[in-house]
């Protein structure tokens, strides 16, 4: 096994470092040093063993396009495990198995599992390198796809291991393709082993181990795993909060600027409310971009909230994103992106589903196969990404790097609600903006799975990303609440709602814009509002109108309110509240209770 002297004198990851590469048996190990050099020489193996492709120079400057197996391309969540040592700490919404067993079964699985390949030790911080609230985690894998795209999403190298130090904490990830090398045998471009994929956390160890799939959240260990999973766990234990949310600085024309950190479920366009253009006609009016994704989020010692992203880069779906919908997340991957599972264009550049009113007429799809606009299939996988750093984003906000993080004044929750919920509203208080957090929902649409129209509880869009009981992290919401001493104002936003005829009644995109101001000026306390019984509501005249035509008429349906509906649904919330509740917060009842006699 050849090996360069890794700089660390870290004894515990060197200790945990060497039963790794006893266990996995690689040919290879290599420390990544994060730069670009290092990078170009990976891609270029890579392109040469038919597992890259490298795009366009001139139309995609740094950019490579990769194919994945078509049974490896996405977040696979029936084999995703919180290994808690007592299967109630996971609760009911989370796959649990007991650790041991779980550790028994991957110790046989890796077992000589990187044989003919490489391994790569990748030091990463999330967050900004050194910043308070930043947190260091280290990931072994065997697929170099996974050690370019780290080096987007999060901060990678040396400068990791300084600050790591002698003998700083960082949380150890494990991770395998699962397909060892024989020797003689030529490799496949992507591999995987998706009959044995396992992703598995162990929150009291504060380790992940993942095998069997390169794609994503499974192999991308610092970012759903770390980020959410077991930092949610350490959030719970250190009195802050981890969340599946963006950040976005609102600056009015006075240049003041306000942070806004907001959670939606799938599917609701986070990444373009991260990145919203406001209409020409709000002069003055710039919204900024922190994050996208994740939020970590910490009282500082006046119990104000200060936020960071802890990422460094986006991992967004491409399809549906153009110059029209998103044309900050377009530049973003402009230059220097990893795109995996869209087409190739026939002059090396990249194409998918919605970039373009009309289609090329010949495109190589992401199944590797010849495509025309009449074949009758997808050009690019629904799932498929472009992985983008965070400076190539036109409207990166100047705090990203801020190590003390944004100081955040509102939360916003949202769905995809076609017939119920009124376009914004505001929570009177936190603890029943808790409950609006805890029972937000989206209506399935044709292309996800279940039945069309029928809401999907997602809990502050938390439920395949929280490391420990559901009803726990309702209580630790509660909690952080409680203590401090400026309180964010909690907001319910509903861009997605339709008239009989099934037309939408809200444009939605930039326009969203004149919520988010209104939104901002109520954080700020500056903007009136209208007692009702869900929440503070904006009448009319309380939004600015200047550029869009929008009448009272449409307003009022858009903001109605049909009591004995609103009533029907917070039956609906009771499906998750008893499958919670011998560990519910009694707030969540009280909450309900004050709704329904408001009604
Ligand atoms: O694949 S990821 O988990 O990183 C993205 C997602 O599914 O939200
Ligand atoms: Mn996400």
């Amino acid at each position: 096994m050849k090996s360069k002297t890794p700089k660390t004198t870290h004894r515990a990851l060197l200790k945990w470092m060497g039963k790794m590469v006893e266990m996995c048996r690689p040919e290879w190990v290599h420390w990544c040093d994060g730069t670009q050099a290092e990078a170009d020489r990976l891609f270029a193996e890579m392109v040469k063993r038919g597992t890259a492709i490298k795009l366009n120079p001139k139309k995609r400057p740094n950019s490579y396009l990769f194919r994945s197996d078509p049974r490896d391309v996405a977040r696979v969540e029936k084999r995703t495990f919180i290994c808690s040592h007592s299967k109630d700490d996971a609760g009911p919404t989370n796959n649990w198995e007991e650790p041991r067993a779980m550790r028994h079964k991957l110790k046989e699985l890796f077992a000589g599992c990187m044989k003919g390949r490489t391994m790569y030790v990748i030091p990463f911080s999330m967050g900004p390198v050194g910043s308070p609230l930043a947190q260091i985690g280290v990931q072994v894998t065997d697929s170099p796809y996974v050690v370019v795209n780290m080096r987007i999403m999060a901060r990678v190298g040396n400068q990791v291991l300084k600050v790591l130090g002698e003998h700083g904490f960082f949380v150890p990830c494990l991770h395998s393709v699962g397909r060892p090398l024989p020797p003689g045998e030529k490799d496949v471009a992507w591999p995987c082993n998706p009959e044995n994929t396992y992703i598995a956390h162990f929150p009291e160890e504060r380790t992940i181990v993942s095998f069997g799939s390169g794609y994503g959240g499974n192999a991308l260990l610092g970012k759903k795993c770390l980020a959410l999973r077991i930092a949610s766990c350490m959030a719970r234990d250190g009195g802050w909060l981890a969340e599946h949310m963006l950040i976005t600085g609102v600056r009015n024309p006075e240049g003041e600027k306000t942070y806004v950190a907001a959670a939606f479920p799938s599917a609701c366009g986070k990444t373009n409310f991260a990145m919203l253009i406001p209409p020409k006609e709000m002069k003055g009016w710039k919204v900024t971009t922190v994050g996208d994704d994740i939020a970590w989020i910490k009282p500082d010692a006046e119990g104000r909230l200060f936020a960071i992203n802890p990422e460094n880069g986006f991992f967004g779906v491409a399809p549906g994103t153009s110059r029209q919908t998103n044309r900050n997340a377009m530049e973003s991957c402009r230059k220097d992106t990893i795109f995996t599972n869209v087409a190739l264009t026939d002059d090396g550049d990249v194409w998918w589903e919605g970039m373009t009113p009309k289609p090329p007429k010949h495109l190589i799809d992401w199944l590797g196969q010849d495509w025309t606009p009449d074949c009758g299939r997808v050009s690019s996988h629904p799932n498929s990404r472009f992985t983008a750093p965070l400076v190539n984003c036109p409207c990166l906000d100047s705090e990203v790097d801020n190590l003390a993080g944004v100081p955040i004044k509102a939360f916003v929750f949202g769905g995809r609600r076609m017939h119920d919920i009124p376009l914004v509203y505001q929570a009177f208080t936190w603890s029943q903006g808790v409950y609006m957090g805890a029972t937000m929902g989206s209506e399935q649409t044709a292309a996800a799975e279940g039945k069309v129209g029928v809401v999907r509880q997602d809990p502050m869009a938390m439920l395949p990303f929280c490391g420990y009981h559901m009803a726990d992290y309702f209580r630790h919401w509660l909690k952080v609440g409680k203590n401090l001493e400026e309180r964010p104002r909690i907001f319910h936003v509903n861009w997605f709602r339709k008239n009989e005829k099934g037309e939408f009644l809200w444009p939605g995109y930039g326009q969203n814009m004149r919520v988010l101001r209104w939104i901002v000026e109520r954080a700020n306390v500056r903007a009136f509002a209208k007692e009702s019984a869900i929440g503070w509501l904006p009448r009319y005249q309380d939004l600015d109108w200047r550029g869009l035509d929008f009448s009272k008429e449409q307003w009022d349906e858009l903001m109605a309110m049909d009591r004995e509906r609103t009533k029907t649904l917070t039956l609906a919330h009771e499906e998750l509240f008893i499958r919670l509740f011998d560990h519910l917060p009694k707030e969540m009842i009280f909450e309900r209770e004050l709704l329904l006699s408001r009604l």
